[in-house]
């Protein structure tokens, strides 16, 4: 039997959702193996001493990159062409979004740890990506246009995040074609086979198959 590649994964982690978002439209198969971050199991840190997930491992080695992730999966099986559907412009967004967006969110998210910096400010920064993504959304469903690509999978999972810390002002804002993307995700059966809850896991459990 082929060796099925290993994912340590965290539920609620952005990075390890898009990367299960690219594994399952891929139809890739992985054992996923939920970890808890504030008790990493061994195997895990062996494998990828920097310790964040997701961490996906292959017969050919270790990636622990979750866009290295998404491009792994896709580039073995892209049914829904998610990297073609995608121009330069769009996928450029996912540097924003891994660089200042995702500083800012966290900044807003966590704002007690960053005591020098007035959270409403963080989150005025977050919002101009929004407002962004707002504009390129406006009169198509996903960012490349009519079809998902890969940064819609990329980056959704930090929006939610980022709308998240306070849906009240999230509704609240005028960007209407950014909450209509991200309602849609959230109203998907994409979204929904990658949220399933699993007990972490721990050496010698039974093989979790995902997708
Ligand atoms: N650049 C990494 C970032 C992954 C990352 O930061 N994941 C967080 C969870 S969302 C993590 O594992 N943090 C380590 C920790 O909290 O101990 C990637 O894209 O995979």
């Amino acid at each position: 039997m082929p060796h099925t590649p290993i994912l340590y994964s965290f539920r609620r982690c952005p990075y390890a959702m898009r990367a299960r978002l690219a594994l399952a439209s891929s139809g890739q198969q992985v054992q996923l193996r939920e970890i808890v971050l504030r008790d990493k199991p061994q195997a895990m840190l062996d494998a990828s001493p920097k310790g964040t997930v997701p961490v996906l491992i292959t017969e050919k080695g270790v990636i622990d990159e979750s866009l290295d992730i998404m491009h792994w999966a896709l580039r073995r099986n892209d049914p829904e062409g998610l990297i073609n559907a995608m121009p330069d412009e769009i996928a450029a967004l996912i540097q924003l979004n891994d660089g200042p967006f995702k500083t800012a969110l966290d900044q807003t998210k966590y704002a007690v740890r960053y005591p020098d910096l007035d959270a409403q400010q963080s989150r005025a920064k977050a919002a101009e990506f929004i407002a962004k993504l707002d504009t390129i959304l406006n009169g198509q469903p996903w960012l490349g246009g009519d079809r998902a690509g890969l940064a819609d999978l990329a980056i959704l999972p930090f929006v939610r995040q980022f709308a998240h810390t306070d849906l009240d002002w999230w509704t609240a804002q005028p960007f209407e074609h950014a909450q209509r993307w991200l309602a849609a995700f959230k109203a998907s059966d994409r979204f929904a086979a990658i949220m399933t809850k699993y007990t972490p896991w721990k050496d010698g459990d039974d093989v979790v198959l995902f997708p």
